[in-house]
């Protein structure tokens, strides 16, 4: 079977035109009223929403179906496998309908059968596998893969419930299950074909083959079957289609009939039930590890069938696995498949028969590893205790690859430094510093060719800190691929009215290549040009302003200025700087209520994990001062603050087009690069930002005219941090900041509860770890300067025609090619 193919080229591709003709309208029409009638068994006059949105699916799917297998079945030379515990997909039907050229047909097919298409696309469930940035990058790269048409297999877990549903009970953060699944997935093929049994636990044994060469074998006590489901990826002008491989958990034996027999009716399902809940959930930790047992299972579980697939495959089409590294690449998205690198080896070992030298030489020119991040509650490791027990033959190996690469430090006669032993402890797999744990990160940076960090500061620091001394011993592995996003989704489809602009602006051959966004660059003074921007901004602020009306009761006014926070709520993302900004703004008006205040909507949108009490404070604090400033007759129109509840991929699609402003205000050194950040300046949001992630790359290709930057660089929050009292000097250095703690602390929004924020304003004022005091006063600095750039309005649009005219770097083509080229080595 094969996983890409090429399209029969449609003669017109005049996106957002894609012109319908009357047959093809004609054909898809009875092809969504068939698959209404036979796969899902109703008639236009009882078909729900998502009924109609089920049979267009489907009719779409067998589009995708088409252009797979009407090519060129012919092997490709070498294929790219992206493994990841997360695909933040979203919907799924507009990006096939865009992709395939049928947007228009597709709408006047259904409206010929009464249906409106918005309604249809909007019956679709999101598919929440993922958590944020991370996630959401995995799903950018399988499109952009499929769009330059790089012959590509995502593999990860067909979770039954994807990133909880957040909702607000009385300003406090509540987790629903999300049921994504209730109705089945019309993407999606099952494969019960393609089905690997999973091990785990048991024992190993040891036989002597021949004279010296002794062969292990593992003996699992426990065994759960992954059966995949696949999910077509249809890139852009439908040229290609990979497929995203999710697995799925089932048990061997879903019934002990003999216990069931005698009577114990529970414990003949258990087994069952314990293979099934590996693909039950998502962990909802964004940049955090959970560290629980059922984690680690879910993370052998997929990587293993990935291999044990992917493997076979090769096999299968070259004869020897010896070739594997000529014509697989494997990209391991984090640490959370950090387990393929044992378990390669265990494959190539025990079912393969191949030597050591050989296995580690196919191995660790296979590999390759992405790092996220550099926080240390991030870092994976995994006590050698749970390891040992869990997964017994993996734990060999790596205490023999530990070995091996530990004795290789005294082969490069390092022994007689006196820190040897010290780097030693810092290089080795194993960190023994608080009871003995396997470094995920350190296993996957010694397992792979390349390691590569998501933006040009994230890298650097790679290679200063978390990595340093791995660093030392090999200059070459680490590389920089600064991240990119989807166009086609975060353009083209989120921002219609933009794109219609800029193919009229500079030609439809913009949807082809981002690089002739440049172009407009030169309207960002036309007046004629800057006034259907700027309207086209407006009809997008106006649909938001309705979602906010309709989910929040909250009326905002669309001609204000929209600033915009919507990721993961964590503290180093700092949303109570932002916060903390609100409510000295607040003050301010109240101080001068008849100055002439910039009008001001501020927008929150992101979840924070369920076990993350000062992140869910922080929500609750933003509600509370939102409910205290829109209440407050004085501020009128001039403050609002809005908080969106469930921020998912589609609510995204609707805030982005409307978003003025885009705060990207982490402390520099702690976000490795930001996504959202590119989104939303691609979409014409000025930025205000710290020096951090690829918000400095940004800054270099919009000019730091056209960017609001303020706060410590990455070094001088490292030089910040180890100054002592450095947020009580802050705070007493800064009269706004201290009379804005003061209030959240008095109780003055939250006056039944007075000391609710105490464990928020107690922690600024004695620890204050991201440094959120010492940014503040030059936060509001940069705030204001915002106020006084939007009254010039010229200079305002001016500002942001240029962020749209010079993002075109960030696409996630220009980050797949740059890690085809120089990473996976394949032709594109
Ligand atoms: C990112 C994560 C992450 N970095 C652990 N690390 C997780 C770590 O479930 N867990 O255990 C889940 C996610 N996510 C993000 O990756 C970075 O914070 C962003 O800065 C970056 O843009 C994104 C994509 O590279």
């Amino acid at each position: 079977r094969t996983t890409h193919a090429t399209f029969r080229e449609p003669a017109v591709w005049d996106k957002p035109a894609q012109p319908a003709s009357g047959d093809a309208v004609a054909d898809l029409r009875e092809a969504i009223r068939g698959k209404l009638a036979y796969a899902i068994g109703k008639t236009p006059e009882t078909a729900r929403e998502r009924d109609w949105f089920a049979a267009t699916a489907l009719a779409l799917r067998d589009r995708i179906v088409d252009a797979c297998q009407a090519t060129d079945a012919s092997v490709p030379n070498k294929r790219v496998y992206y493994l990841s515990l997360e695909f933040l997909i979203g919907r799924l039907l507009s990006d096939a309908m865009n992709n395939l050229g049928l947007v228009e047909t597709t709408r006047a097919a259904l409206q010929s059968l009464g249906v409106d298409l918005g309604t249809v696309e909007g019956a679709e469930p999101d598919a929440a596998l993922g958590n944020g940035g991370l996630g959401r990058l995995a799903a950018c790269f399988m499109e952009s893969m499929a769009s330059i048409g790089i012959p590509a297999m995502g593999y990860g877990i067909r979770y039954d419930h994807g990133l909880f549903r957040q909702t607000f009970e009385d300003g406090w953060q509540r987790e629903a299950p999300e049921t994504w699944l209730a109705e089945g997935n019309p993407w999606e093929f099952a494969r019960p074909d393609a089905t690997y049994t999973i091990g785990f636990g048991g024992h190993v044994t040891m036989a002597a083959v021949s004279d010296g060469v002794i062969r292990r074998h593992w003996y699992p006590a426990e065994t759960v079957l992954a059966v995949a489901h696949d999910v077509p990826v249809v890139g852009w002008k439908g040229k290609t289609v990979n497929t995203l491989r999710l697995w799925k958990a089932e048990s061997e034996a879903p019934v002990e009939l003999a216990q069931f027999n005698g009577g114990d009716h529970v414990g003949a399902v258990s087994a069952r039930m314990r293979a099934e809940a590996i693909s039950r959930v998502l962990y909802p930790s964004d940049s955090s590890t959970a560290g629980q047992e059922l984690r680690l299972r879910q993370e052998y579980f997929f990587t293993s069938a990935s291999l044990q697939d992917l493997v076979r495959r090769h096999v299968a089409e070259r004869g020897d696995v010896r070739s594997l590294h000529d014509h697989a690449a494997i990209q391991l998205n984090d640490t959370h498949p950090a387990i393929a690198v044992p378990e390669l080896m265990r494959i190539l070992l025990e079912d393969h028969g191949l030597q050591w030298e050989d296995a580690w030489h196919v191995t660790t020119n296979t590999l390759h590893y992405t790092n996220h991040t550099l926080l240390p509650e991030a870092l994976e490791t995994w006590p050698v205790e749970l390891m040992e027990r869990l997964l017994p033959r993996h734990m060999q190996i790596i205490y023999l690859i530990n070995w091996m690469h530990l004795e290789e430090q005294g082969r490069h006669g390092r022994q007689g430094e006196t820190n040897f032993a010290a780097h030693l402890a810092s290089v080795s797999l194993i960190d023994e510093s608080q009871g003995r744990r396997v470094r995920m990160g350190h296993l996957a940076f010694h397992g792979a060719r390349r390691v590569n960090g998501v933006s040009a500061l994230h890298t650097d620091l790679m290679r200063s800190t978390v990595f340093r001394d791995l660093h030392a011993l090999d200059g070459d592995k680490i590389v920089n691929k600064t991240n990119g996003i989807t166009f086609r989704r975060w353009l083209h489809n989120a921002n219609p009215g933009l794109t219609r602009l800029a193919v009229e602006a500079v030609g439809s051959g913009v949807l082809d290549d981002p690089g002739l966004l440049r172009g407009l660059d030169a309207f960002a003074e036309d007046p004629a040009f800057v006034k259907r921007y700027a309207a086209a901004r407006f009809s997008r602020k106006q649909a938001l302003a309705e979602i906010i009306a309709e989910r929040t009761g909250i009326e905002v006014d669309p001609s204000a200025l929209f600033d915009v926070q919507i990721k993961r709520i964590h503290e180093y993302k700092r949303q109570l700087l932002n916060v903390i900004e609100t409510v000295a703004l607040y003050q301010a008006i109240k101080a001068e209520p008849h100055k002439d205040w910039t009008p001001r909507v501020k927008i929150f949108g992101g979840k924070a994990a369920p076990s993350y009490s000062q992140a869910k404070l922080i929500i609750k604090l933003a509600l509370d001062v939102a409910k205290a400033v829109n209440d407050d007759p004085e501020v009128a129109d001039r403050l609002k603050v809005v908080f969106l509840p469930n921020y998912s991929v589609s609510l995204a699609e609707a805030i982005i087009p409307a978003a003025d402003l885009s705060e990207q205000i982490s402390t520099a050194g702690m976000e490795a690069s930001g996504t959202g950040n590119m989104k939303l300046a691609l979409n014409g949001a000025l930025t205000v930002g710290t020096l951090d992630g690829a918000n400095i790359e940004i800054r270099d290709h919009v000019g730091a005219d056209n960017i609001f930057i303020f706060g410590l660089d990455a070094a001088g929050v490292q030089a910040r941090i180890t100054e002592t009292n450095y947020a009580q000097k802050a705070i007493q250095a800064s009269p706004r900041l201290g009379a804005a703690l003061d209030m959240i602390a008095s109780g003055r929004f939250s006056p039944d509860e007075p000391n609710r924020f105490r464990p928020l304003t107690d922690d600024l004022r004695h620890r204050d770890q991201y440094l959120l005091t010492v940014d503040f006063d030059d936060y509001w600095r940069a705030q204001r300067q915002i106020d006084a750039a939007w009254k010039d309005q010229a200079r305002w649009w001016a500002m942001a025609i240029r962020n749209t005219a010079r993002m075109a770097w960030f696409s996630s083509d220009r980050s797949m090619r740059e890690y085809a080229e120089e990473i996976w080595r394949v032709q594109v």
